[in-house]
Parts: structure tokens; sequence; C-alpha cells
């Protein structure tokens, strides 16, 4: 319930990480969603996330739109910078804050209507700039937070609870942005916490633009059996609920314990690594041709592919396309970023 505060006490014998931080210490407030609203479980994976990478908070952005997925960030990593902006708008916000300070994780959350119809031409821009960011939309097929109506992302043939038709075709924002050059695309489901975590750690260990669409159940207005986004669907519809992902940290040795040719390794930035356990059938992650068309091919069959779906492992970030300094600009010292008259009279002149 939201008036209930959450104790700041916690047990002394709380497990800790390599930080010195508990579990507890990457929470935020106390969820106002949804009892059984998927969002909370991805709130819990990237709580859960954070203090496996002992990530300290105060080097993470979360931003966010507008939505009930929107409102998540408030409730995990209530240490860390945080912009609840305009509806559609994280990833513009995004980008201002990455400019001026590239040294933070940034992490923007959006709703399926706050990405695929109000903020879908902000989504573009950030995929094709290459943002270094990890993006999660939670996924509901509706819009949650305003009663329910139908989102881009809803499949024509999942109907409203009341039964009214969706005329309209899904966009399905991981194959376009793998189309736009996403360089780490991903789909999970809420209800897939084992498969999940290691998407959100593998993602925020990639450099450039990670996007992870999580089906995310709304248990309110979308959780009935006809919708392809509820529960039930998506549980008997997953393609990889055989699989299993690890994500491996730069400093652990490397193990393998799996069959030659149903695993994969991918080797991130940073050194760590996601290995791959039985992706599909021949599923190779670093071919957009390949998984865009397992993508479609699954989708027309009415099944939901789930996993690490492409991985770019040499792209290049925005700050790295721009050939921006390697210091954060907010670092800058001020005789460096003001180069004085002369030089702004000699801009001036050449303009004239
Ligand atoms: C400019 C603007 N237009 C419309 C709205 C109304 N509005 C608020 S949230 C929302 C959609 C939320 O859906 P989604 O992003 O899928 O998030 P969910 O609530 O389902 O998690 C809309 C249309 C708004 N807040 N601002
Ligand atoms: S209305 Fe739906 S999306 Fe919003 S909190 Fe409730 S269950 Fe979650």
């Amino acid at each position: 319930m939201s008036y209930i505060a959450k104790p700041s006490a916690h047990h002394p014998a709380l497990p800790r990480n390599a930080l010195g931080l508990t579990r507890r210490d990457y929470e935020g407030s106390m969820s106002t969603l949804c009892a059984g609203c998927g969002h909370d479980s991805i709130t819990a994976a990237i709580i859960e996330a954070c203090y496996e990478m002992d990530l300290p908070a105060h080097r993470i952005a979360k931003i966010s739109g507008i939505g009930c997925s929107s409102k998540a960030p408030t409730y995990f990593l209530s240490r860390s910078h945080g912009f609840n902006s305009v509806h559609g708008r994280m990833p513009s916000v995004t980008t201002g804050a990455n400019m001026a300070n590239r040294d933070l994780v940034y992490i923007g959350v959006s709703g399926d209507g706050d990405t695929a119809s109000i903020g879908l031409g902000q989504f573009c821009h950030a995929v094709r700039r290459k943002l270094n960011m990890t993006y999660i939309v939670m996924n509901n097929g509706c819009y949650g937070l305003t009663k329910g109506q139908f989102s881009a992302t809803n499949d024509k043939n999942s109907p409203s609870k009341k039964g009214e038709a969706n005329p309209f075709d899904a966009i399905d924002l991981c194959q376009m942005a793998i189309q736009l050059g996403a360089g780490f695309v991903a789909r999970s489901f809420s209800g897939d916490k084992r498969q999940l975590l290691p998407l959100i750690q593998a993602a925020i260990s990639y450099k450039g633009f990670a996007f992870i669409d999580v089906i995310s159940p709304c248990v309110t207005f979308n959780n009935h059996p006809a919708s392809t986004k509820s529960y039930e669907y998506v549980r008997q519809h997953n393609m990889a609920s055989e699989n299993k992902l690890d994500y491996v940290e730069p400093k652990e040795e490397i193990t393998t314990e799996y069959d030659e040719g149903t695993s994969t390794s991918v080797e991130l930035h940073d050194g760590s690594h996601l290995m791959l356990y039985k992706v599909g059938e021949g599923h190779d992650p670093r071919d957009a041709d390949m998984a865009i068309h397992t993508i479609r091919t699954n989708a027309s069959k009415g099944t939901i592919v789930t996993g690490l779906l492409y991985v770019n492992e040499e792209q290049q970030d925005l700050h790295d396309v721009l050939g921006t300094d390697e210091r954060p600009l907010n670092g800058l010292p001020m005789s460096e970023l003001c180069p004085g008259s002369k030089a702004l009279e000699g801009i001036n002149a050449r303009l004239r």
C-alpha cells in the first residue's frame, strides 16, 4: 500500500556485496502498482542485477517517461540519480544527460505506450545514435495508467478484456531496434527472473544501445485468457522457457558446462560474457537477418521468442561516433570549456 513506508532498519546478517551493501540498499519506495503487476517483477530483477554487479548506486541514472512502467524507477535504486520525464521523452532526456556525463550507467525505463506511440520517434533516434544506455520496455500491450486502451504492441488477434477486437497489426519493437542498428536486443518475460536477470546484467555491461523488451502482464486490464500479453499465454508460448542464460563478470573465471553446438558465449565490451545455452535451434545472435527471421517466423505461429536475439560485439557508442572527449563534459575545467574571446572572434570571422 502506498501509504506504508518501508522500514529503514534491516537485519544485520543480510548478505552484502563487494561494496558492503545489502539488496535493501538497492531498493526504492514501496510500490504503488497493482498487486501482481509484471512491472514489479522487473523492478526486482533490476535491483538484483545492480546488487550482484556491485554497482555504486550514485553512478547510476534511472530515467523514465510516463505510465505505470515509468513509475517503476521510484521503486528501485533510491540512492541513484532519477528523472521521471514527460510521456515519450525519456530517450531525449537520457541523450542530454549522457552527453553531459558519459561516466554514469544509464537505465531507461519505458512502457509500450510510452515507446511505441508517443515516443516512437525518440526511440528510433536513440537507437540509431547508439546511445550508451540500457533501454527497458515493460510491455503489457496496453496503456495501464489510463485504464487499459490498446497500445501499438498489442497483437491483432488479442482482444481487450471486454472482448473488443484490435484492428491493427502490432509493432514489434525488437525487430525495429535491430533494423535501426541497436547493438544488443533481447526479449524476456517478467515472470522468468532466471532469464531476465543475466540479460539485464549483460545489457548494463554492454557499451552502446542495449534494448530489452520485457513482456510484463497488466493484471488489471490485459491479463485475460485471450490476451497474448497475459501470464498464461506467455508461459504457454515462450520458446525460450527451456533455455538458460548466465552472465559472467570479467573478474570471474569463465567455465563452460554445455554441449558443443547447443550454446555460445558472447563477449561484451567490458570483458564480461553472456553464456547462452540452447537459444532456439541454431540461432546465432550475431546475425541480424537471422534474428529478424526467427522473430517473424515464430510470431506467425503465435510463439514468442525470448532470450538474447541479437548482439553486435563491435558496436561503437555515440561518444565514439562523435569523437567526444574521454572525460565527462561536466568534469572539464572552465579554461577548456570556454576557449576565450579570441577563439570566438575567429569563429565569427569564418561565418562572415
Ligand atoms: C502528452 C501526454 N499524452 C497523454 C498522456 C496520458 N497518458 C499517461 S500514461 C499513458 C500511456 C501509458 O501506457 P504505457 O506507456 O504502455 O505504460 P503502462 O501504464 O502500461 O505501464 C498515456 C496515454 C500523458 N500523460 N501525456
Ligand atoms: S494498471 Fe496494469 S500496468 Fe498499471 S499497475 Fe496495474 S497491473 Fe500494472
